[in-house]
């Protein structure tokens, strides 16, 4: 860690206090640890206190006091970043903001289909809140029980139904921001329609705090389908996987919410390391989906049409096994095993990560071309390449071989990153489909980015934070 250079002045840090209020921070070395480093445990900081507004207006003040001396403000939800977004790094000047005492559900609107709740609000809380009144916040990820409104606002999330749903930035319907001046901009409207000039509050979904604070949003909520299909099917290939996709929308329409892909070894990986887990298929197949539909008809109707959906995709040897969830139990079961592959594989031992996006159709390519390469660089290494087909997005992770401690695969990390992003580049793909770029891929981002958008967000960058106060390091250098 680097040392810490010019500390902030003990006086400072007592304006700070004072202004926060009582409660308004954490000071103690064990108190701000869990604020000084990220999940992954990749990125380790410094900040010298950790501030706890319990308003928008106290954020506002804060955000003022920090402008006019010049303390970089790190905001920080749930912590749970794959890019160290939210950590501080080890200068100890920054000052690292957590929103979790904004936490008020404002209101719930069943009828006008919206959601209105402070940024600190976990999203797991939301979603329950959403239920009670018959509707579905539609945002689903595995860190939900953790990860908090403003956070996944911050990194544009996408989750497990972006297929149906879209990303986080489909669900906004308003925002508020306190501004790197302290300004407030209010625009908590949760209007579908408004076109009135540009659309500034679309700059602050996935800026990852380098713009400003979410403090408060008004999300859409969407109808509760009647009834959910979920079902594990084994696939022989990824191309019979998106002819699958093909034709479940060709039956059911947008319904299809969720088509995630896992490689054999990603099951296998799971069966061994979380327990109570089990195979739903009979034999050893290449490839898996966990496919969900939610459908407008009744459960026994809705059920008999998904089955003969299948029933004929297996007939078209688009799938070779499958198994149906008949309870809430057996569904629940199914889901575990594509949620808990990213556990599952740290587990295992060291790996590495690429979060990428290519056109969907062109992902069967991609992933033969992509693991030819990465046969060649690491080899041994087990590919385990998952996720998001639906939306042409893969988690394209590397696992060491068995009985490896992963050091040679760690220290091939960077070349290995740019093979793979460098075919990521060659089919117009996305180096970052959903975890953002934090302070781990400002380089990448600056490597592979259309430099016309990348002057633009610079120009952006300067514009609202002339000061670069806000999450300095990340996203942009
Ligand atoms: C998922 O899809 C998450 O499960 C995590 O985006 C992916 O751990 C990963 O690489
Ligand atoms: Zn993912």
């Amino acid at each position: 860690m680097s040392e810490i250079s010019d500390p902030l002045p003990p006086s400072w840090l007592e304006e700070l206090k004072a202004l926060l209020g009582p409660g308004g921070h954490l000071e103690s070395d064990a108190d701000r640890a869990p604020f000084e480093t990220d999940f992954r445990a990749l990125h380790h900081g410094h900040t010298p206190l950790v501030a706890l507004p319990d308003s928008t207006a106290r954020v506002a003040e804060f955000v003022r006091w920090c402008a006019a001396h010049r303390v970089a403000i790190v905001p920080q939800g749930g912590n749970t970043s794959y890019c160290g977004g939210a950590t501080p790094r080890a200068n100890g000047r920054e000052i690292v903001l957590s929103l979790r005492r904004l936490d008020r559900i404002h209101s719930v609107d069943p009828d006008g289909d919206a959601l209105t709740a402070d940024a600190g609000c976990v999203l797991a809380r939301l979603q329950e809140a959403a239920a009670a009144t018959g509707r579905l916040l539609p945002m689903s990820l595995g860190s939900e029980g953790s990860c908090t409104l403003g956070g996944i606002i911050s990194t544009n999330a996408g989750g497990t139904a972006v297929l149906r749903y879209g990303m986080m930035r489909s669900l906004v319907l308003g925002l508020e921001v306190v501004l790197p001046d302290g300004r407030v901009l209010d625009q908590l409207t949760g209007l579908a329609k408004d076109n009135t000039g540009y659309d500034v509050k679309q700059l602050f979904i996935g800026a990852e705090g380098t713009l400003g604070i979410v403090t408060a949003a008004c999300i859409r909520l969407h109808p509760q389908p009647a009834s959910t299909v979920t079902a594990f099917a084994a696939v022989p290939t990824p191309a019979a996987a998106i002819a699958l996709l093909a034709r479940l929308r060709r039956a059911a329409g947008n319904a299809v919410s969720t088509f995630e892909l896992l490689p054999r070894v990603a099951l296998e990986l799971v069966l061994r390391h979380i327990p109570g887990t089990r195979d739903p298929c009979g034999g050893t197949h290449p490839w898996y989906l966990l496919i969900e539909l939610g459908l407008n008809e009744p459960a026994p109707e809705a059920a008999l049409r998904f089955e003969s959906t299948l029933a004929a995709a297996l007939e078209a040897g688009e799938i070779t096994d499958v198994a149906i969830a008949t309870s809430g139990a057996q569904r629940e079961a199914l889901w575990r095993l594509r949620e808990e592959i990213p556990l599952a594989q740290r587990r295992e031992g060291a790996g590495l990560k690429h979060d990428v996006a290519v056109a969907v159709q062109r992902l069967p390519e991609f992933i033969s071309e992509g693991s030819a390469l990465v046969a060649g660089l690491a080899p041994g290494a087990r590919l385990v390449a998952y996720g998001h087909l639906g939306d042409g997005s893969l988690h394209f992770n590397l696992t060491a071989a068995e009985n490896d401690d992963g050091a040679s695969l760690l220290a091939a990390g960077d070349e290995i990153r740019h093979a793979v992003h460098d075919l990521v580049a060659r089919y117009r793909g996305s180096i970052s489909a959903e975890h953002g770029i934090g302070q781990l891929k400002v380089a990448e981002l600056e490597r592979y980015e259309d430099p016309v958008a990348l002057a633009l967000m610079r120009d952006i960058k300067r514009v609202i934070d002339p000061l670069g106060i806000m999450n300095p390091g990340k996203v942009l250098a």
